[in-house]
């Protein structure tokens, strides 16, 4: 059997199922309808796509050698005809055959499985390493050997979401800083998280691993093809777990080498404005999408919260109190009441800079009126 066909065999199957009739009717709208896998383009993706296909081509052709013996002999020894049954039970020849072929299909199906999964786990010789850790929620991908660290977050405008403007082509399934790849290098990834369990799944790469507070999980990616490629969080973690995409950009090794350069200086001019003192105007841009990235999963767009779950911040006695009290909060996090969600330390995740102007911004919008400037500075002194 051809590969070719072995590739496409879901897609005709569905097509069959679906309705030859309406597929020769309308045969434009079928082009369209994407049935199969998404096209793989990493060794470990295409075979598992093949297995997948070859597996459900062995379940299809058991299907119609079972069903078609039955409806044959349901409708060729029936009753009203006079069928005269046999009577006799027990054949061992029939009951050996009819064990060890079934034995022999699984095993067949056993020897690719096994080779495929031993090939997905052997993360040995890797070229390099990035570390995946889930929060709620985004995702943080650290390069530990090129002394690279972001965090990545939904980039659909919220517009998009609350039906106040047109969807985009990507809606659900863009960020603002995606993971980068060099291709046709072997990337080896360790995943975890750091607050619930959440699951890293790119199906063009042939990947979902569970990422688990705690624990390490591991794989391998070698993207064979320059691109970007989307996924999501497939593991239920929580009110924006449909909110936590992924989006890999596959680079020529020499475009990755400039990223790396210019991730670098980003790391330089961020901690270079710790040391600065901003203007209002300043912070008050920097916040306001700072807070759309950070805060506005739990407290809302405008800032209203959800009643009883997350506290709303306009007139909020944290917003609205002392300055230190609102820093402190935010930097080391709050317990809070037995029902609410506890507020999540960002320490680990925002510069004093973002964090500064976040609270200017809470400070001064959202139906806040405090006029309090805070300086990164101030926030610098916080910490610990
Ligand atoms: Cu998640």
């Amino acid at each position: 059997m051809s590969r070719k066909l072995i590739r496409e065999f879901p897609g005709i199957v569905s097509r069959l199922i679906l309705g030859v009739g309406l597929w020769l009717a309308a045969p434009a709208v079928f082009a369209e309808y994407a049935l199969n896998f998404q096209r793989p383009v990493t060794p470990v993706a295409h075979k598992i796509l093949e297995l997948h296909n070859m597996i459900l081509l062995i379940c299809v052709i058991i299907f119609v050698i079972v069903f078609g013996v039955m409806f044959y002999s349901i409708f060729a020894h029936r009753k009203s005809r006079g069928y005269k049954p046999a009577k006799f039970h027990d054949n061992a020849t029939l009951e050996v055959v009819w064990t060890v072929i079934p034995f022999l299909i699984l095993v067949s199906m056993a020897i690719p499985s096994t080779a495929t999964l031993l090939e997905m786990s052997d993360t040995s010789k890797s070229d390099l390493t990035i570390k995946i850790t889930g929060y709620q929620w985004k995702w943080k991908y650290d390069y530990p050997d090129q002394d690279v660290g972001y965090f990545s977050t939904l980039a659909t405008p919220r517009d998009q979401i609350d039906n106040k403007a047109a969807k985009g082509e990507h809606y659900l399934l863009e960020v603002d800083n995606p993971i980068v790849v060099p291709v046709g290098k072997k990337v080896r990834f360790l995943v975890t998280a750091n607050d619930v369990i959440h699951s890293w799944w790119v199906p063009q790469l042939g990947v979902k691993k569970d990422a688990i507070p705690g624990f390490i999980n591991e794989f391998w990616v070698r993207a064979d093809e320059a691109g970007t490629f989307r996924g999501q969080c497939a593991e239920l973690c929580g009110k924006d777990h449909g909110f936590m995409p992924i989006v890999v950009n596959a680079v020529s090794p020499e475009d990755f080498t400039k990223w790396v350069a210019m991730q670098k200086d980003k790391a330089a001019a961020e901690s270079a404005g710790g040391a600065k003192t901003w203007s209002k105007d300043e912070l008050l841009e920097k916040g306001k999408k700072a807070y759309a990235a950070t805060c506005a999963a739990c407290h809302g767009p405008e800032g209203k919260g959800i009643p009883g779950v997350f506290p709303a911040l306009e007139g909020s006695k944290v917003a609205t109190g002392p300055v230190d009290e609102h820093i402190k909060t935010v930097l080391h996090g709050r317990a809070t009441g037995k029902f609410s969600a506890q507020m999540p330390a960002f320490a680990a995740q925002l510069s004093d800079t973002d964090v500064a102007a976040i609270i200017t911004f809470e400070r001064n919008a959202l139906g806040n009126k405090t006029g309090d400037v805070v300086q990164p500075s101030q926030v610098k002194a916080l910490r610990k």
